[in-house]
């Protein structure tokens, strides 16, 4: 039940302001824990591959070359509900309509510069895990588990 995972990744325009840090702080301090961190340069396919819903969007072209802009810090969450609070903290895919406190909101203003991903599914989450750090992730067990959980 606590092994649920999800894929965030700190966009392009959160890299260069600086606040990947601040980003991964939040998921740390909530409590799950980090399975995988890496910077990314991703490859168009990749891209494709993880936006594939979006393919046919009439935004979908400015959404390659924002992801495409710098690097991305993609890491790994795992936890209890890692999927739906993960989704919680990022906040609103506008900014305009995201809650305050959330990551979005905190963070960004326009739609197409919102900082920061956060699967949609456990299902994306599996595939999306897949796409940017390949089938085999080595997790680990941390003491602190036992403080965080009841
Ligand atoms: P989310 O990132 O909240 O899962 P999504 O999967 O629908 O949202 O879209 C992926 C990204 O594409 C989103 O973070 C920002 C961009 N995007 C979505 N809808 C857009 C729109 N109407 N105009 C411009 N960019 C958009
Ligand atoms: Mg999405």
């Amino acid at each position: 039940a606590n092994l649920e995972r999800s894929f965030i990744a700190v966009k392009p325009d959160g890299v260069e302001r600086g606040l990947v840090g601040e980003i991964v702080r939040r998921f740390e301090t909530r409590g799950f824990k980090i399975l995988a961190l890496q910077l990314v340069h991703p490859s168009e396919q990749l891209l494709r591959d993880h936006y594939a819903d979006l393919a046919g969007k009439p935004f979908f072209p400015k959404l390659l070359a924002y992801m495409q802009s710098g690097p991305v810090a993609a890491f790994v969450i795992q936890g209890k509900g890692a999927v739906k609070i993960g989704r919680a903290m990022l906040g609103a895919t506008n900014p305009q309509d995201s809650a305050p406190g959330t990551i979005r909101a905190d963070f960004a203003l326009d739609i197409g510069k919102n900082v920061c991903h956060g699967s949609d599914s456990v299902e994306s989450a599996e595939k999306e895990i897949a796409l940017w750090f390949g089938e085999n992730l080595k997790s680990y067990t941390r003491a602190v588990d036992a403080v965080i959980y009841e």
